[in-house]
């Protein structure tokens, strides 16, 4: 019993800091860095969306949303420090909820490993709905939607294995005004075979620590 709570506490810990979504065969890793938005990228990834294209726009995106720059009173603010063009969800002007719908299919071919992108006023009635061929996985926003505070204005990243790498459209939900979103980057493709080769070493090195410190003991009671 004991052992059961100290794991949901740790569990718990963990959840505050990064969501983990995770069934046999996919699994969805989020992690976030304070704004305001700034390269350098997560490593790999290329902007593919900053919806300053409208002929672009209207060809990856369906549902209720609207593109707009600069922000409205009691309607939509900005990603903070972002001058250019974003979109909001509900459309400017409509009741909430609405949910826009990103095709990935129309900006990449291929599996997805890593996508991220700049989450404006972040607040707890927007969601991140994740459509792959592992399911849905939902990510709600948990910030307050503060118009110009780093923690509520995050470039969040999300680690996508197994079956969700066939990530087919990004929902975004909101029961409430509003949901600002900028700057989707995405990264295709498998790991490189350098970065396998320094998981390997690193798992050979934790291997190597662990059998180092089994000696020790073993000479300390010998
Ligand atoms: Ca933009
Ligand atoms: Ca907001």
């Amino acid at each position: 019993m004991n052992h059961l709570r100290k794991a949901l506490l740790g569990a718990a810990f963990v959840a505050a800091t990064s969501l983990a979504a995770a069934s046999a065969n996919a699994a969805v890793i989020v992690s976030s860095t304070n704004g305001p938005d700034s390269l350098p990228l997560p490593a790999g990834q290329s902007v593919l969306l900053d919806f300053e294209d409208a002929g672009q726009n209207a060809g990856v995106l369906s549902g209720d949303y609207s593109i707009v720059s600069g922000s409205v009173p009691n309607q939509y603010a900005a990603p903070w420090l972002d001058g250019t063009s974003y979109i909001v969800v509900p459309a400017d002007g409509a009741a909430a909820p609405q949910s826009a719908f990103i095709n990935v299919a129309a900006l990449m071919s291929g599996p997805v490993h890593t996508f991220s992108f700049y989450w404006g006023s972040n607040d707890t009635y927007n969601e991140v709905r994740l459509h792959t061929a592992g399911g849905v996985t939902t990510i709600a926003g948990t910030g307050n939607g503060a118009q110009a505070l780093p923690l509520t204005n995050q470039r969040f990243t999300f680690t996508l294995s197994g079956l969700d790498t066939d990530l087919q459209s990004i929902e975004l939900y909101s029961n409430g005004k509003a949901f600002e979103a900028d700057d989707f980057a995405f990264k295709s493709g498998v790991p490189e075979p350098a970065t396998w080769a320094m998981m390997i070493i690193g798992f050979g090195g934790v291997g190597s620590m662990a059998r180092s410190a089994r000696r020790k003991q073993a000479a300390a009671f010998a």
